[in-house]
Parts: C-alpha cells; sequence; structure tokens
C-alpha cells in the first residue's frame, strides 16, 4: 500500500524502510558506488544486463519530493546514475523514477532507476 504522506519531508531515516536500512548497512546490497549523499547498488530483480538503484540516503518518498527539499541531492542522485552508466561502459541508458503505486512504485523512498545494456522501447509499459 502506498505510504501516507507526511507534507514536506525531512529526510529523517524511517524504521520501517527497506532503503534506509540499505543505507545503514542492515539490510546487504551489492553497493557499486557511494557518495557523501548517495548509494547505488544492484536491483535485486533485473530487468536489463544493468540495472542499478541510485537513492539519496535521506529519506523522502519521490523524486518531486527531493527535489523540493533538497535539490542538490537531487542532482547527486542523477549524476551518480550517470557515472553508474558511465563505470557500465553504456553510450544509451534510461533513468526511471516510478512515482506513485500506478506507476510501479513500490518502495516509498525515491529511487533512479539506471537501466542500460540492452534496447529500450517507448513508450515504456
Ligand atoms: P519500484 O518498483 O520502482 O519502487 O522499484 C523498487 C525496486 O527495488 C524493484 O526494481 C526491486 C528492488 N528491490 C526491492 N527490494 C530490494 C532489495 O531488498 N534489494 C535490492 N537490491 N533491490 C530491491
Amino acid at each position: 500500500a502506498e505510504a501516507p504522506r507526511r507534507g514536506r519531508e525531512d529526510g529523517a531515516p524511517q524504521d520501517d524502510c527497506l532503503f534506509c536500512k540499505i543505507v545503514a548497512g542492515k539490510v546487504p546490497a551489492t553497493v557499486v558506488r557511494e557518495t557523501e549523499t548517495t548509494v547505488a547498488f544492484r536491483d535485486i530483480n533485473p530487468q536489463a544486463p544493468t540495472h542499478v538503484l541510485v537513492i539519496p540516503k535521506a529519506h523522502y518518498r519521490d523524486a518531486a519530493s527531493l527535489a523540493a527539499a533538497d535539490p542538490a541531492v537531487l542532482a547527486d542522485v542523477v549524476r551518480e546514475a550517470g557515472e553508474v552508466a558511465a563505470d557500465e561502459k553504456l553510450d544509451s541508458y534510461r533513468i526511471v523514477f516510478n512515482t506513485g503505486s500506478g506507476a510501479g512504485q513500490t518502495v516509498w523512498h525515491v529511487h533512479g532507476h539506471v537501466l542500460g545494456g540492452r534496447g529500450m522501447q517507448w513508450p515504456p509499459g
């Protein structure tokens, strides 16, 4: 179920958030990059030869909420997505922020999917 909106979020870690647990090292993940503000790790259910999730260490429900609260960190997430693509030697890649359950969001901590290594269809399903 969709997590309740909490008004403007402050980025504080949430005890019940899987990705906050990955940030804290309480849940293992295959981390490929880390910065002061972000972590990038391989998706457990890859949809392409490269499928990495880039998240802010701070907890925000979606990209727009993060943009409203801390736009520099959203920029960090997008820059790191580009660094992942460079590390993986991808010429082309897709960054996806599923936003809301109808769009397929299942984890309520903003994550950019970095997908590449195969052809991509447009429009996405
Ligand atoms: P979304 O459906 O856009 O909210 O994407 C959530 C993604 O998170 C989905 O592609 C699967 C991935 N995922 C879920 N649980 C875990 C986990 O425990 N570890 C890792 N590495 N990825 C996970």
